[in-house]
């Protein structure tokens, strides 16, 4: 079920594979302090900055000061979280912030809780703090390539991410298929389970499409009962999001045994493996909600009844307050017992099973410091020599990308699904709206937009199949597929052109740095509408011949990307740029390639490109500087 888009965040634990200044929190960063020289000059723009003010009865709490033109005037309002008031920014690393706390729309309050001022030169003080990262991404050559990751660890910047919505996969053990009585199949258990994945990881499957990374649906049990959704169909927990019980595996999938081995299946085979671990709420099923009431919020809220978007608002503090349904009671993280709870609970199944991160879901529906306390418990108790616990959020922005950022930092999150660059990769290329231009724009400051590792990606479980948005006639970039998720769904395109689509924006993400999903089904150009049509069963057999030129591209790419590292650890630079075509650089030390993208149903004409060369994808020779790349075509074309 879609609770909301927001209810499905990941986190991935990866930092380690970015760092290139380990323990470098010495403050010194850009900023020459008494560490010594800064560790690196960070990759992105910004590093995060916290703020905090002792919560008693104040009736708001803004941040001001220079870190933003205007924000003497008009700051940034602060939030109240585990018993502060909090906000985190984002500003360039070394860079000096002066500041104050501008109390209940009148007072001015210095940080009680930071000694450093300065005079304002109006007779009165600033605070003062300096902008530091203290494990930033580090630019190439000084860092270099897995600076900061041990040898031999992984680094998770060549990580390719596969989401394995185990109830859809594969069913390997028809014996505990058992749906629920009186839910239509499309929103009950299909049978997928983790024998079904064990076989396919044991098939080579994920190594063929050049997948290092398994993204697993959330583990924990969940009731076999209806929930009503909103738009009152009955619904099972087949999507895992409704944990009944925080330490027992859901019997629909295996036992914890299975789980464990798919997870030596998948390191046998060099592949990492994370669980989609939900931590804003529970089924009130759980006994936890009868026998520990005061871990969660109460569904009143002065006189309200808090259910999302009902009673409460999804934003803000009550959308950290408000319940998704009022059969999930909302745990309450301002509870300093409650979160701990939490934490020992996503500290044991790290424990228990070997898992290597987590995606972490509906992160701007928690309290920030569930995040912060997690990072530490890591850190302090996780053996990340073979490779940083990769933690990624999902926060459903697409348009303001400082709301995901807030997020990402080295004590916070390790990166996030960036939905702003689906949009625009999505806008651009496959449905072919506005120009390259408008992409290059986007690029120019999305590169370097976030101080961790983003997954970039084109399709996943809460919007309509990527395809849908490649055809002839294109839906919309974030279309929820209006009534035909359940009825009238779509049929698989019988015709070519929306697969040679769908494949240049594969050819985008998986050409580019980030971590970049594949959807299951994806990789097929699987159809389907919005949830829970997205979720249709996996394919295995019966493919029409478009599908499968779709898969051979796309192990291609996986191919590619694994033996050209400047293709994730390198910097882009634009080299040409068409109403149709666009054509970038991928740069790391001496090693370039050159990607050019025809959108377009006609050949395009481009210049710039290297004087001798041949297209990785077919093998075929082109000749720069000008050269003529055929309608809906990728190239990719090493200059070494
Ligand atoms: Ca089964
Ligand atoms: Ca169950
Ligand atoms: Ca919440």
């Amino acid at each position: 079920m879609l609770l909301r888009s927001s209810i499905l965040w990941p986190m991935l634990g990866l930092v380690s594979a970015l760092g290139c200044g380990a323990g470098s929190s010495d403050n010194s960063t850009g900023g020459g302090g008494a560490g010594g020289a800064p560790p690196c000059t960070p990759i992105g723009s910004t590093c995060a900055l916290s703020f905090s003010f002792p919560l008693s009865n104040e009736s708001s709490v803004e941040l001001r000061g220079d870190f933003a033109a205007g924000a003497w005037e008009q700051g940034v309002p602060m939030e109240i979280d585990a018993g502060s008031w909090r906000v985190t920014i984002q500003a360039p690393a070394g860079e000096v912030v002066r500041y104050k706390f501008f109390v209940n729309g009148k007072d001015w309050v210095l940080d009680p809780a930071n000694p450093n001022v300065e005079d304002d030169g109006l007779g009165s003080q600033n605070s003062v703090k300096t902008v530091e990262c203290a494990n930033p991404i580090c630019e190439e050559g000084e860092g270099g390539q897995g600076a900061g990751v041990a040898p031999g660890a992984f680094d998770w910047r060549s990580a390719v991410l596969y989401f394995v919505f185990v109830d859809r996969f594969k069913n390997g053990d028809v014996t505990n298929d058992n749906p629920v009585a009186g839910v239509d199949a499309p929103a009950n258990y299909q049978g997928g389970d983790y024998a079904g994945l064990l076989e396919t990881i044991e098939s080579g499957y994920f190594e063929e499409l050049g997948v290092n990374a398994l993204w697993l649906t959330v583990p924990m049990d969940n009731p076999n009962i209806i929930g009503p959704g909103a738009d009152g169909r009955a619904y099972s927990a087949y999507h895992g999001y409704w944990p009944s019980d925080l330490l027992k595996v859901e019997e629909h999938f295996g036992d914890m045994a299975l789980l464990k081995q798919v997870i030596a299946a998948a390191h046998d085979r060099g592949i990492k493996v994370l669980f989609d671990y939900a931590m804003n709420h529970v089924h009130e099923s759980n006994p936890l909600f009868t026998e520990q009431p005061g871990y969660f919020w109460s569904l009143d809220f002065e006189g309200r009844y808090c259910v999302c978007g009902d009673g409460c608002s999804w934003d803000g503090y009550e959308g950290r307050r408000c319940w998704f349904r009022d059969y999930l009671p909302d745990w309450n993280f301002q509870s300093a017992e409650a979160r701990a709870a939490s934490i020992d609970n996503a500290m044991w199944w790290i424990k228990e099973t070997g898992v290597d991160g987590y995606r972490l879901d509906a992160i701007k529906h928690i309290e920030t410091v569930w995040v912060e306390d997690l990072r530490k418990r890591v850190n302090a108790e996780v053996d990340q020599t073979q490779g940083r616990f990769y933690m990624v959020g999902e926060t459903f922005e697409t348009g303001n990308r400082d709301v995901i950022r807030q997020y990402v930092g080295e004590d916070l999150l390790d990166g996030q699904f960036d939905f702003p660059l689906r949009g625009a990769v999505v806008e651009n290329i496959l449905r072919r709206q506005g120009t390259m231009f408008d992409l290059d724009n986007f690029l120019a400051t999305n590169d370097t937009y976030y101080p961790g590792l983003m997954s970039t990606f084109i399709g996943n479980h809460d919007i309509p199949r990527v395809i849908q948005t490649a055809l002839d006639s294109p839906w919309g970039t974030w279309d929820n597929g209006g009534d035909s998720n359940w009825n009238n769904p779509p049929g698989q395109p019988p015709n070519r052109s929306p697969y040679e689509r769908l494949s240049l924006g594969f050819t985008f993400i998986f050409t580019t740095p980030g971590v970049p999903l594949v959807y299951y089904g994806d990789e097929i150009g699987l159809a389907g509408s919005g949830d829970p049509d997205n979720r249709r069963f996996m394919q295995w057999e019966g493919t029409n011949t478009h599908q499968q030129w779709l898969n051979e591209q796309i192990k291609k790419l996986g191919a590619i990307r694994k033996e050209r590292t400047e293709l994730w650890a390198g910097k882009r630079s634009t080299v040409f740029v068409g109403n149709d075509v666009y054509a970038y650089r991928m740069t790391q030390g001496a090693k370039s390639t050159v990607i050019v993208l025809n959108r377009g149903d006609l050949p395009a004409e481009v210049d710039n490109l290297p004087a001798d060369s041949s297209d990785a994808l077919t093998g075929a020779p082109v000749a720069g500087p000008k050269a003529t790349i055929p309608a809906r075509t990728a190239w990719i074309l090493s200059e070494n």
